[in-house]
């Protein structure tokens, strides 16, 4: 069975509690259990990870190479400043999905910027929440190839 872990970054374990307009009413346990349940019916094992520490973040990314086919992140903030996160995900030999719940392209010109793209096989982006499972199967088809 394919393997794969979805990293969260700082903030995103407040999901549902604030900026609803922004990020949905969803909650990051919620988001957590449909998205497992989707991944199982789909013959993929997922692990969720959240961390609001850029190096917690970090030495689960170079674990990961030794255990997961395929890594999806949605880095948060670090997305746009952190070069330790992007070095790590350069590092491992797996797929990488970058993930965002809103269409960071759209938003203030400081989400423009993102350091994770440049180490990414792909970004799904603006979708809101069902982000989520649309990574899992764009990271399934990489996988597979
Ligand atoms: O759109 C995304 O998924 C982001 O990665 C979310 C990050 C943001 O810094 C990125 O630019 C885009 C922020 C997540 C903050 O989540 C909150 C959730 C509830 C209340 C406040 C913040």
């Amino acid at each position: 069975m394919i393997k794969i872990i979805i990293l969260n970054g700082p903030n995103l374990n407040l999901l549902g509690e604030r900026e609803k307009n922004q990020y949905g009413t969803e909650t990051l346990k919620d988001i957590e259990k449909s998205c497992k349940k989707f991944a199982e019916k789909n013959q993929v094992k997922v692990d969720f990870f959240q961390s609001n520490i850029e190096g917690e973040l970090v030495e689960k990314i170079q674990q990961s190479r030794n255990i997961y086919n395929g890594l999806i992140i949605n880095a948060g903030g670090y997305t746009h400043t952190s070069v330790a996160i992007h070095d790590a995900l350069k590092i491992i030999r797996i797929p990488i999905i970058e993930l965002h719940i809103s269409n960071i392209y759209n938003r203030e010109e400081f989400r423009h910027k993102s350091l994770i793209s440049k180490v990414a096989n792909g970004i799904i982006c603006g979708f809101g929440t069902e982000g989520y499972e649309m990574a899992v199967n764009a990271i399934k088809k990489l996988i597979k190839q």
